[in-house]
């Protein structure tokens, strides 16, 4: 009878800490922090349909799917920054893929940070905070030792870095080649992440657990295991439509020089190799997520363990002539993001609210029951992991630097404002997409008179982002 009794208030304290945080007499929920590199919504889950990601999509059906979830700026330090402090750029002073915000926040606590202090073992395996343009590059500038327990780093084996591939721009840009690589899943680094994370979950102490894990792929160079490269024959990889005609779009949009030219130059054999590679290391990383999810299984964990998975930001494949990441179109500020957490009401849901990347601090936070830090940019969205369509966030806000040129975006439900402004504040470019009726951005209505007020309305909205962030 007091066994029964028992069960009932740990059921009880279990649903609470979705709604009000769980109180620390509560068993405390694991946290597993799952980021991939640069990857854009092209899953199953989301409706795509080459992508095959069948794990993914397996842990979609236990959380919510975000459909408008935007990072704050499309480049892999400063994004990871922002997420990890839970403050927006601006306030990071991490604009590239240089500065380390200790730099300037030597006392910021990081959102890891915040759950070793609260007595949970903190691990990062792979590659959470930006570090270097390889996992080879064995830089540690950008490694913060304040937020982990253990730190571990990984590396392809001399049979994981054979095989067939090739540069795609005969050696124009050295990062832009693939690999259909020899061996198996653990002669490559994300192999051995999900290795080290199977580990480490079946030699966990008593202590809650914040695991991260950050896989490379689909990041550049597109190494993977063959067998992922095979799941998609090159002639059913379907090109993105031609996008010659881009006359309304500002110079600055996208980013200019060497990188354009070698694209430009791509034959359609290229654009189809390239996407194949892209997509092999979609699938290569999915498969990694399955064999962490079917541990957190069998060891009795999924209960008790808050999941949350997104991509840095978005990327182009091909669209607009560009095969990267750095812009504020949609295809390079909008990112996936799926939430499973132990009491959650909206299982196996989807949500259209507007949520960012600086919002999973907060969120996470509130999950655990552990006391935010007083300045966060962000919002938990807690509330829409039980009812997903509840009225939520009116604006979102990604941004770039080019040089001396500022580039800030606006996304609100129906529209895309994005300004571009010089060293002087003056305005150099500016786009205005309806989502509505041109979910691809294809048509600029900035200098449209029958958009005026709504432009002027959403470049309200920027003057405000800037003041929240300190600006
Ligand atoms: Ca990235």
């Amino acid at each position: 009878m007091r066994q029964t009794i028992i069960l009932i208030l740990l059921t009880g304290l279990s649903a609470l800490t979705v709604n009000t945080g769980a109180p620390h007499t509560a068993r405390r929920p694991n946290a597993l922090f799952i980021a991939v590199d640069d990857l854009r919504p092209d899953l199953g889950c989301y409706g795509h349909p080459q992508a095959l990601t069948p794990n993914i999509d397996r842990l979609a059906a236990r959380g919510v799917r975000f459909d408008r979830a935007y990072c704050q700026y499309p480049v892999c330090n400063p994004s990871r920054t922002s997420l990890l402090t839970g403050l927006r750029p601006d306030h990071t002073g991490a604009l590239d893929n240089h500065t380390n915000f200790r730099a300037k926040l030597p006392d910021v606590v990081t959102l890891p940070q915040l759950f070793r202090q609260r007595g949970y073992f903190a691990a990062s395996l792979g590659k959470i905070f930006h570090r270097g343009l390889t996992m080879e590059d064995q830089r540690v500038e950008m490694d913060d030792r304040l937020s982990w327990d253990e730190a571990r780093y990984f590396k392809a084996t001399a049979l994981g870095n054979q095989g067939e591939g090739r540069n795609l721009t005969g050696g124009r840009l050295e990062w832009c080649r693939w690999l259909a690589a020899e061996g198996d899943d653990e002669d490559q680094p994300d192999g051995q992440i999900a290795q080290a994370a199977i580990k480490l979950l079946e030699q966990r102490g008593n202590q809650p657990f914040f695991l991260a894990l950050g896989f490379h792929k689909p990041h550049d160079p597109f190494n993977a295991p063959k067998k992922y490269f095979d799941l998609y024959p090159l002639d059913k990889l379907k090109l993105p439509p031609d996008t010659t005609d881009r006359s309304l779009e500002p110079p600055a949009a996208l980013p200019g020089g060497a990188f354009r030219e070698a694209f430009a130059r791509f034959t359609d054999q290229e654009r189809r190799e390239f996407m194949r590679a892209y997509y092999a290391g979609v699938s290569f990383t999915d498969a990694q997520v399955g064999k962490v999810l079917d541990a957190l299984d069998r060891l009795k964990l999924a209960d008790s363990t808050i999941i949350v998975f997104f991509g840095d930001h978005g990327y182009h494949l091909g669209e607009r002539g560009w095969w990267n990441k750095n812009t504020l179109f949609e295809l390079s500020a909008r990112v996936p993001l799926i939430v499973a957490a132990p009491g959650m009401k909206a299982r196996g849901k989807s949500s259209a609210r507007l949520v960012e990347l600086v919002d999973i601090y907060p969120t996470l936070a509130e999950l655990a029951g552990l006391p935010a830090p007083a300045r966060l940019d962000g919002r938990s969205f807690v509330p829409l992991l039980n009812a997903p369509h509840s009225a939520w966030k009116r604006a979102v806000f990604t941004q770039v630097q080019r040089g001396k040129t500022a580039g800030r975006s606006v996304r609100t439900e129906r529209w895309r404002y994005t300004e571009w402004r010089d060293e002087r504040g003056a305005v150099v470019g500016a786009e205005l997409y309806d989502h509505r009726a041109d979910a691809s951005e294809w048509k600029n209505l900035a200098n449209d008179a029958r958009h005026a007020t709504v432009r002027r309305k959403l470049a309200a909205l920027l003057p405000k982002a800037a003041a929240v962030t300190g600006k």
